[in-house]
C-alpha cells in the first residue's frame, strides 16, 4: 500500500517552518467546509434541497438551494475564525465583513460556492472554488481593497469537485496536490502528488453554440483544433460538460484547452476573474500550463469589480499560447 497522507497531515508537513499555522489551519477549515457541502450535495436526489429557492443572484441567475446552502456553509466555517478579514462569494453582491463579535486575521477569502449549478438536477459533477490573498488595506477590518488584487497575489487557490468522488486540489505556490475524500473514515486522502498538466493535449473544452457569435480569431483556432493533421494531435476530441470545476479537472489531468472566451454579445465571456478565472489559473500555472483572457496573462490582470468578467483560456501551456495566437491575429 503506498502511503496514506490525510490532507491536515500534508498540509502541516508542508507549511514553511517559521508559519505561525494560521494559514494551514484556514486550509483545514476549507477542508471542513467542502466535507459538509460534499454531504449535501450526495443527497441532493434524496432530501428537498433540489430546484429554485425563488431568488435571482447578483448575475440575474435563479439562485438553487444548494447554492445557498454551499454560500452559507463556508461563510458560517470561517466567519469566527479570527483568520479572516473579510470574504467575497460569487453569490452575494459586496464584499462579506467579518461579523464585529470576532476577531480579524490577515487573510482574504474569495470563493464561488457551487459552481455549474445548473448541472446539479441532472447529477453532473459540480464544484466549490477558492482562492486567499494576505491583507493588503491598512484599515482594521478587510475592505474592498484587499479583494481587489490580481490574482498573482494569491497565496492559496483550490477547487473541490463532487462528482464520482469529491475531491479537492489546491497549491499554496508549491505543486499542486489532490485529496481524495474516504467517506467511511471522513478524511481526504492524497491521491494525487505534485500534479502536472501535459504541455500540449488533444481536448479542446468550449460551448460551440455560441460560435455564430465569436470573433474570427476564435472561430478559426476552433476550426483549427478540429482539422486533422497527423504529424500533431489534430483533430483534438471535443470535451464539454458545462461544469468549469469538471473540465478544467479533466483537462489538467489528460491536458487539453478549455475556452470560455468573449463574444459579440458578452465581450468578456461568462466567467468571473476573482472567484473562477484566478484561482484556476494559479493552479494550472502551477502544473505546467496557462490561463489568458486572449491577450494578457490572467493572474496579471488588476480587478476593477469583485463581479468582474473575463474571457478565459486555459489549460496546456502550448495550446492556450497556440489559442492566444489566433486570437490575436498572428496566425
Ligand atoms: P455558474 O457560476 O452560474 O454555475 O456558471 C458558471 C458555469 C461554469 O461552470 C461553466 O463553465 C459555464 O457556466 C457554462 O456556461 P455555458 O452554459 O454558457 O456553456
Ligand atoms: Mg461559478
Amino acid at each position: 500500500m503506498s502511503k496514506l497522507v490525510t490532507i491536515d497531515r500534508h498540509i502541516m508537513e508542508t507549511q514553511p517552518p517559521h508559519a505561525t499555522g494560521e494559514f494551514s489551519a484556514l486550509l483545514n477549515d476549507i477542508a471542513f467546509a467542502a466535507k459538509l457541502i460534499g454531504r449535501e450535495v450526495n443527497k441532493a436526489g434524496l432530501v428537498d434541497v433540489l430546484g429554485f429557492t425563488g431568488t435571482t443572484n447578483v448575475h440575474g441567475e435563479e439562485v438553487r438551494k444548494l447554492d445557498e446552502y454551499a454560500d452559507d456553509i463556508i461563510f458560517k466555517a470561517l466567519d469566527h475564525t479570527g483568520r479572516l478579514c473579510v470574504m467575497a462569494s460569487e453569490e452575494r453582491e459586496e464584499i462579506i465583513p467579518i461579523p464585529a463579535k470576532f476577531k480579524c486575521g490577515h487573510y482574504v477569502l474569495m470563493y464561488d460556492p457551487l459552481d455549474g449549478s445548473s448541472n446539479i438536477d441532472a447529477n453532473v459533477s459540480i464544484g466549490t472554488i477558492f482562492s486567499l490573498y494576505r491583507k493588503v488595506s491598512s484599515a482594521e477590518r478587510g475592505t474592498l481593497e484587499d479583494c481587489l488584487q490580481p490574482g498573482l497575489e494569491q497565496v492559496a487557490a483550490g477547487y473541490i469537485i463532487y462528482g464520482s468522488s469529491t475531491m479537492l486540489v489546491f497549491t499554496t505556490g508549491n505543486g499542486v496536490c489532490g485529496f481524495t475524500y474516504d467517506p467511511s473514515v471522513g478524511e481526504f486522502l492524497l491521491s494525487h502528488e505534485n500534479i502536472q498538466t501535459p504541455k500540449r493535449g488533444k481536448i479542446f473544452s468550449v460551448n460551440e453554440g455560441n460560435s455564430y457569435r465569436w470573433d474570427s480569431g476564435t472561430k478559426a483556432y476552433v476550426n483549427y483544433v478540429k482539422q486533422v493533421d497527423k504529424g500533431t494531435n489534430r483533430p483534438y476530441s471535443g470535451r464539454y460538460i458545462g461544469s468549469l470545476v469538471a473540465d478544467f479537472h479533466r483537462n489538467l489531468l489528460y491536458g487539453g484547452i478549455f475556452l470560455y472566451p468573449g463574444d459579440l454579445k458578452n465581450p468578456n465571456g461568462k466567467l468571473r476573474l476573482v472567484y473562477e478565472a484566478n484561482p484556476l489559473a494559479m493552479i494550472v500555472e502551477h502544473a505546467g500550463g496557462y490561463a489568458s483572457d486572449g491577450h494578457r496573462r490572467i493572474l496579471d490582470i488588476k480587478p476593477d469589480g469583485i463581479h468582474q468578467l473575463t474571457p478565459l483560456i486555459i489549460g496546456s501551456l502550448d495550446d492556450v499560447k497556440e489559442a492566444e495566437d489566433f486570437i490575436q491575429g498572428k496566425r
